[in-house]
């Protein structure tokens, strides 16, 4: 049994995620849906609703294999804890790369068994992430076009009350 990380803040989940985890989710037995825990850098969603989050979108997406944790310390112990052989991680522009790579290459140190793998984004997704749904709901845009519609009063609520 392959099993893969999907790696992310997802502050919040964004349909880009989604199709990336939903694809992800036909390629290995097993995606383990991963967010850290930074407490240096400030989020609008605290881990626990992040995950909450996430479990709903995956369970109304009907992902059956796709679990949602939360990860202490580094990516690659982790990975390294749950037996997982791969990251997976979308890429979206050029602009993705250098970033995405730099953590591929670190994580490949710290444990090299552990493959990164990247899946293109999907053209609709290009310009999507969640800083973008963050300022456009921030503002009181339409953002039903970039979340998953389960949890879109849930986001709504926190990012108009901000
Ligand atoms: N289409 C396709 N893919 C997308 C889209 C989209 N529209 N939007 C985002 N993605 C991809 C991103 O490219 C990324 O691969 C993933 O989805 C998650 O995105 P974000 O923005 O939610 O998450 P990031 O980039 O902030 O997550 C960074 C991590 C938390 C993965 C990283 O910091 C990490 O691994 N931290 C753990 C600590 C660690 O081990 N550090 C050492 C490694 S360098």
């Amino acid at each position: 049994m392959t099993t893969a990380i999907c790696p992310g803040s997802f502050d919040p989940v964004t349909l880009g995620h989604l199709d990336i985890i939903s694809r992800a989710s036909k390629i290995f037995d097993r995606i383990i849906v991963a967010v850290p825990v930074n407490p240096d850098k400030r989020y609008s969603f605290t881990v626990e609703e992040r995950l909450e989050m996430l479990r709903r979108v995956c369970e109304t997406a009907g992902l059956l294999n796709v679990e949602c944790d939360r990860v202490e310390g580094l990516l690659a112990d982790y990975a390294r804890d749950r037996g997982a052989a791969v990251v997976v991680k979308g890429l979206r522009a050029l602009t993705d790369f250098e970033y995405e790579f730099q953590q591929a290459l670190t994580n490949k140190k710290l444990n090299p068994s552990l493959e990164t793998m990247f899946l293109s984004t999907s053209a609709e997704h290009m310009f999507l992430s969640s800083s973008m749904v963050k300022q456009v709901a921030g503002f009181g845009g339409d953002i039903s076009h970039f979340v998953p519609g389960c949890i879109l009063e849930t986001i709504r609520e926190r990012l108009c009350a901000e």
